[in-house]
């Protein structure tokens, strides 16, 4: 099967909200052809008008890797579709099974087209948003080796941002909750980020750049989960709290 078609099941299965195989169970692919599958699948979303928005970056805490299995950091592009305002609304019916995160978001300020230092990063940036990162995976019981979820655009769903603040050179120190109905259900620190988010900045421009992705500025970055993801019901009131930029939230119906 060539990758445009294994994209278009892919793409099905995002567009009927019903899981399906794991790609891996019948065909064997390598991470190249993985993210190649992934721009076929993306390629899908732009031939009905959707736009490209944005990068988010997976795996970057112990929480999810461990949570999933896996052991790499990946990345996978964000549309204007999958962007829901803070406060809004998600329908449990557009999605297969769906699971949200807790996250920070930066802004870029200007065009991104090579790998940024940690020193750079800083100068790239417009401002940095607490957020919500709804992923769910195409692919049955939410379960993927590492090339599916690449191929499946990194489980990329929706995304909540909220307001925007400062990018301050130190974002290592704070505290990261996902609050469902009122409740804390999961917290971490922001240094469940790589150590520091700020590399996110650094691995972003890196991948872009070496896919080919252009970066330019007024982009979103989501930085990666700081902790596990939990799964979303009907009724849901969700929000992220992170110390010092506020709340991103949304309900579920
Ligand atoms: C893959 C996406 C991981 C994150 O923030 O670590 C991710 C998945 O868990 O389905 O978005
Ligand atoms: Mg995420």
């Amino acid at each position: 099967m060539t990758n445009d078609t294994l994209a278009r099941i892919l793409d099905k299965a995002a567009l009927d909200a019903q899981p399906v195989a794991q790609l891996s169970l019948t065909h064997t692919f390598d991470e190249n052809t993985a993210y190649a599958i992934q721009e076929e699948l993306l390629a899908c979303r732009y031939e009905r008008g959707e736009q490209f928005v944005g990068i988010k970056l997976g795996f970057t805490s112990e929480a999810k890797m461990k949570q999933m299995g896996v052991n790499d950091l990946i990345w996978g592009r964000l549309t204007n579709r999958m962007l829901i305002e803070n406060g809004g609304t998600l329908s449990l019916s557009d999605f297969c099974h769906p699971r949200v995160e807790p996250e920070l978001c930066f802004l870029t300020k200007k065009d991104i087209d090579r790998e940024l230092s940690l020193d750079e990063a800083h100068e790239y940036i417009e401002a940095v948003a607490p957020a919500l990162e709804i992923i769910d995976s195409r692919y049955k019981d939410f379960k993927f080796s590492l090339e599916d979820v690449i191929a499946d655009n990194c489980s990329s769903a929706a995304f909540v941002v909220g307001e925007w603040h400062d990018a301050v050179p130190d974002l290592s120190h704070l505290t990261i909750e996902l609050i469902v109905n009122h409740k804390v259900v999961e917290s971490d620190t922001s240094a469940a980020i790589l150590g520091n988010p700020w590399l996110s900045v650094c691995h972003a421009s890196r991948l872009a750049a070496k896919y080919g992705q252009e970066f330019p500025a007024g982009s979103y970055l989501m930085a990666g989960a700081a902790t596990g993801a939990v799964y979303l019901q009907a009724g849901d009131l969700v929000k992220a709290r992170v110390r010092l930029l506020g709340e991103a939230g949304f309900s579920v119906e």
